[in-house]
């Protein structure tokens, strides 16, 4: 497909089997998202509304909104038989009839809002396994099972960045509303000189990792070290920044948080599929990402994501079959 082929076109051949319309919705849920995101300041959308959700955590106003905007623009289309939410606890049965099932981060990385930078919709569809009302086991399955998956993120710009399993590809939203392709086929480089995880949490990491930090900011000229740290706090922001200028984005387990912090199904395993459809790698530390059945709807996971070089090196380090 060429630069400035509007998404709506780009899905044509997926319109028959309903998974076009539900890419739409999701894309449609985005804009609206764009528009009150644009105005969070003057809107009285900062800031926490007051609620903690299924994980304990502070919901942000635009966090309700995000996820009301999403279960708006998907419970209506006939292919989306239910979703699951980071918001809600349990699976939003839509329709029994729906042949996919939805995952979504409706709002990830909502703590950065107030100031600014940047935030983002993640979303994971299935084909629903189960024969009558969707339920949890529909959402079960292993990433490699997908049929799409995406993130719109909002920052200096808006993107939809999506796979539908034939490459990764960016489309921006330009001012009529439309998504247009503007970075067809990305594809990560194998090997980068950035490392993103959040440093301030050193003293908790495993010796591995602790040891691959000091490779990265040790110097050698020929492996172009040190690298550079970036870390914007906001998994969306921290992985388009590693899927466009390579680099490794890595949230581990660590002793305060034994199974990472990020979560699996609707967080790690989009973002794992969209990064390898680019040529990248995804792993848990022990094992392909892409390969994990989730075992309920809000697991956690460890993730070491990016360029496939840096995702190795790193292993290396951290299954301690290296020291540095
Ligand atoms: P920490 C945002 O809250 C988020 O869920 C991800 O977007 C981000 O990568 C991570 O948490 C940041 O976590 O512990 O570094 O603040």
């Amino acid at each position: 497909m060429n630069k400035g082929t509007f998404l709506k076109y780009f899905l044509n051949q997926y319109t028959e089997s309903g998974l076009a319309a539900v890419i739409q919705a999701l894309a449609q849920a985005g804009l609206f998202i764009h528009k009150r995101l644009g105005e969070a300041g003057l809107a009285d959308v900062l800031g926490s509304a007051g609620q903690t959700n299924i994980q304990g955590e502070s919901v942000q106003k635009m966090d309700v909104i995000a996820n009301n905007y999403v279960i708006d623009c998907l419970k209506n289309v006939p292919a989306c038989g239910a979703m699951v939410s980071e918001e809600t606890e349990n699976v939003l049965p839509f329709n029994d009839m729906g042949k996919y099932v939805v995952a979504v981060d409706p709002l990830d990385g909502s703590s950065n809002i107030d100031v600014a930078a940047p935030v983002g919709t993640i979303f994971a569809i299935w084909e629903k396994i189960s024969q009558d009302t969707p339920k949890a086991v529909d959402f079960l399955q292993p990433g490699k099972k997908l049929n799409a998956a995406g993130y719109i993120i909002y920052g200096s710009s808006t993107l939809l960045v999506l796979s539908v399993g034939n490459g990764t590809h960016a489309f921006t939203l330009a001012s009529n509303d439309e998504f247009i392709l503007s970075h067809p086929d990305i594809v990560i480089k194998k090997q980068g000189n950035i490392y993103s995880i959040n440093q301030g949490n050193y003293q908790k990491f495993e010796e591995g990792l602790k040891n691959y930090i000091e490779w990265c900011t040790g110097t050698d000229k020929e492996s172009s070290r040190p690298y550079s740290l970036r870390y914007i706090g906001s998994m969306v922001g921290d992985i388009h920044r590693t899927l466009l200028k390579g680099g490794i984005f890595i949230y581990p387990a660590n002793k305060g948080e034994t199974k990472g912090k990020l979560r699996l199904l609707y967080e790690c395993i989009p973002m794992s599929y969209l990064v390898v459809h680019a040529g990248g790698d995804a792993s848990n530390g022990e094992k392909p990402i892409l390969d994990i059945t989730p075992q309920e709807i809000h697991e956690r996971s460890a993730i070491y994501i990016g360029s496939k070089e840096n995702v190795h090196q790193c292993l290396e380090f951290v299954q301690r079959k290296v020291v540095y």
